[in-house]
């Protein structure tokens, strides 16, 4: 709030610079612009998008798969866990229509348990290999399960919401 404000103040300052009232107070609007960095509109400073860079491996693999998935943004690191769960009809997608976490990456013979939260209507899990399907559910706590033995790339999605953006990916090594 402080931020806009005193870029607002520092914008209006300069577009009518005529208007040097207050010598002090000028001074010290001028200090606080040099330590907060001078230019930019301040709302590209908040841009989520960059930082995928962070995860060495896996992460850019689904940069295409997942690029309308709303809650995605890396893969979560899951290796060594013999069980990872997988909320299905998380918060996400403007709607309780994703997956989370979306992306996660395991070691060969984990299992992973997705969860039905009960919102959003009916949801399945489907592999776009087929290795794995799901029947469509709705029920709060409605589970599927597949155990994963081979290592590779996983795609999949909830058939009645792929276009909003609801799907996964999984890496297993
Ligand atoms: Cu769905």
């Amino acid at each position: 709030m402080s931020h806009l404000s005193s870029v607002s103040r520092r914008t209006f300052l300069r577009a009518t610079p005529t208007i040097i009232v207050g010598g002090t107070v000028l001074a010290g609007c001028t200090g606080n612009s040099s330590e907060t960095g001078e230019e930019g509109p301040a709302d590209t400073a908040n841009s989520p998008s960059s930082g995928t860079e962070a995860n060495s491996s896996g992460t850019s693999t689904f940069d295409a798969w997942l690029s309308d998935t709303g809650n995605y943004s890396s893969v979560a690191d899951k290796t060594g866990a013999s069980e990872v769960t997988v909320s299905v009809g998380a918060q996400g997608n403007n709607g309780a229509y994703a997956l989370a976490p979306p992306a996660i990456e395991i070691s060969t013979g984990t299992t992973v348990l997705w969860k039905w939260t009960g919102k959003g209507g009916n949801h399945d899990v489907v592999a776009q290999n087929s290795s794995f399907e799901s029947e469509l559910q709705s029920t709060e706590g409605a589970t599927f399960e597949h155990t994963f033995d081979d290592t590779g790339t996983y795609k999949y999605y909830c058939t009645p919401h792929r276009a909003m953006g609801m799907k996964g990916g999984i890496v297993v090594k």
